[in-house]
């Protein structure tokens, strides 16, 4: 059986990755539907060696696709993927625009794949935040052996989780300091060039910033667990892909280093690097980018706290924090539920 697959926001840093991970893993495509603002139709993208035209996805009828996956901004997909559901056609969306709707699934398929069985309320799965993403891969062993109670996580974040316009701030800077010229920041606050800075997404009222806020609730959704406490600092650095994550959990019954180390290295989608001697560790740049795992290293029990355990989590956001999920979720879909 073959699906017609329609690509919401097509010309994306996003969608060109979902276009590639269709191929890679061989997904039964029958026709692909790429799919952008008015200003994107007259393109073409490359699929299976072929150049496929750019549809409108304004004037777009979902009813010629039974299956939509969608990176194109939550105000997009509050219209276009309700539209595509109500029409029949199955949705993965990759917006926070229905994450934290209780009728609507958010699943990490090596986590939760049993809540896509919900999709059928509105033919629309919610695909989660990259950070939250490979954090809760990482986690989930650890949570079935051992119950975590408590997450303090930092994240260092690459600039591609801020689309095509942060990554080409952060080569302009990189050039205007290499020939001494001013820096002018404009999609990030503050210069983003050999620097950290500790704010991604708007500031709520309990000072936390949106993405910050987005692991607490992500992590009690996907988990199932409202008891769970989350405390994150989401942090931009200048990195193009891949997210780093220090995290602290503290669990209900004391986890060694060893029992950590061997839940670890079975977990579906984990690949473990935890030696403990110069570069035996993962790196965004060294494993994560364009690669699919979630690497974990630097596992140590806390000296703070006798439940505690320490890891560094890290993973290529736009592909399992993004595209490659996307697509596992619709694997899921067309083996067990369409
Ligand atoms: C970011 N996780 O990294 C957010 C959205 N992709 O900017």
């Amino acid at each position: 059986r073959r699906w017609n697959v329609a690509v919401a926001g097509a010309t994306g840093l996003v969608g060109g990755t979902l276009l590639s991970i269709l191929e890679q893993r061989e997904f039964p495509v029958g026709e692909l539907f790429p799919l952008a603002s008015a200003r994107s139709v007259g393109k073409t993208v490359r699929f299976r060696g072929q150049d496929v035209a750019v549809q409108d996805l304004e004037t777009f009828d979902f009813s010629k696709a039974q299956i939509g996956l969608f990176s194109a901004g939550a105000s997009v997909s509050k219209v276009h993927a309700v539209r595509a559901g109500q029409a029949g056609c199955v949705v993965i969306d990759n917006t926070s625009q229905f994450r934290y709707q209780d009728d609507i699934p958010l699943v990490v398929t090596e986590v939760n794949p049993h809540a896509i069985a919900g999709y059928r309320k509105h033919n629309i799965v919610a695909n989660p935040n990259c950070s939250t993403m490979q954090m809760l891969v990482a986690l989930k062993p650890l949570h079935d052996a051992a119950h975590i109670e408590r997450i303090n996580v930092s994240t260092y974040q690459s600039v591609s989780g801020g689309g095509q316009k942060a990554m080409d701030e952060l080569a302009r800077q990189t050039t205007a300091l290499a020939s001494g010229e001013a820096v002018r920041p404009q999609v990030i606050a503050k210069q983003i060039a050999f620097n950290c800075v500790p704010q991604i997404d708007v500031f709520l009222d309990n000072g936390y910033t949106k993405e910050e806020m987005k692991m607490f609730w992500e992590t009690q959704k996907i988990f199932e667990d409202t008891s769970i406490r989350v405390n994150a600092t989401a942090v931009r650095v200048g990195v193009y892909f891949g997210h780093s994550e220090a995290v602290s959990i503290e669990t209900r019954r004391k986890l060694t280093v060893g029992e950590a180390r061997e839940l670890l290295s079975n977990a579906p989608g984990v690949v473990l690097m935890d030696e403990r001697k110069p570069g035996g560790y993962p790196t965004a740049v060294t494993e994560a980018a364009g690669t699919d795992a979630v690497y974990v290293g630097r596992i140590r029990e806390d000296i703070s706290h006798e439940c505690g355990l320490n890891l560094w989590i890290v993973s290529d956001n736009i592909r399992k924090g993004a595209a490659l999920n996307t697509i596992q979720i619709a694997e899921i879909l067309v083996k067990e539920y369409l």
